[in-house]
């Protein structure tokens, strides 16, 4: 049985975003480092710790979030200092080939992306009980802010979810092709990878893309949006 991981409401704030001119300023913006052909990486920031959090414009370093209502308090990680190391090392796995520095440590100013990791449940955000909630954009990155609620969450699925925030961050469509990391589903199918090859997009079973067309190819996008890892 299929595990959806979005909510209709999830879907509708990502659809609402397509297309969107309010977006904040992309990390993808940011600019060369002086004499070197990389540019400045893109940063993902994993929150362990909680903290207290509100409706807004999404900002990390303001703590504010377009999904929310009111002000919310996200309680710290159940996690182990071990299970913490495990994940941040799987989704540093999944990134390596793109120009994304995975940190437990909040930058000093943006561009970055925050992803939450929090004991709390969704309805204690005043959210839907689903393992995660983000912001799902066309044009991405973008300064969001994501949570990922663990409880009940083995090591391969929270590492799932905490990639589903960066790529969907990045315009990543959700797909159907459970090979795939960005696949809308927690069933176990085996290993999953950003595929580099044209894939059906759909929650579950093939459908439209959000973003236009019916088939996205999940590596060629995160390159496009996050750029290649500097060697
Ligand atoms: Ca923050």
């Amino acid at each position: 049985m299929t595990t959806k991981l979005i909510t209709l409401t999830a879907l509708a704030v990502a659809l609402s975003a397509c297309g969107s001119d309010d977006l904040t300023e992309g990390l993808a913006d940011a600019g060369p480092i002086d004499a070197t052909p990389c540019f400045t990486p893109n940063t993902a920031f994993f929150n362990f710790a909680g903290g207290d959090y509100s409706a807004g414009i999404d900002d990390p370093a303001a703590n504010t979030s377009a999904i929310l209502s009111g002000s919310q308090t996200a309680a710290a990680t159940s996690l182990s200092p071990t299970a913490q190391a495990d994940l941040l090392s799987c989704v540093r796995g999944h990134l390596a080939p793109f120009n994304i520095d995975v940190v437990d440590s909040e930058p000093a100013s943006l561009p970055y992306l925050e992803v939450v990791v929090t004991a709390s449940r969704g309805a204690d955000l005043g959210l839907a009980n689903v393992p995660v909630q983000t912001q799902a954009t066309c044009s991405g990155p973008r300064n969001a802010v994501g949570f990922v609620f663990d409880g009940g969450l083995n090591a391969t699925q929270l590492c799932l979810l905490s990639m589903f925030t960066i790529t969907t961050n990045a315009g990543v469509e959700i797909v159907s092709d459970c090979r795939d990391v960005n696949y809308g589903g927690l069933d176990d199918c085996g290993p999953r990878s950003i595929l580099d090859e044209q894939v059906d997009c759909g929650i579950s079973s093939p459908g439209p893309c959000m973003c236009g067309g019916t088939t996205v190819n999940p590596h060629q996008k995160m390159l496009e949006v996050y750029g290649p890892a500097c060697q």
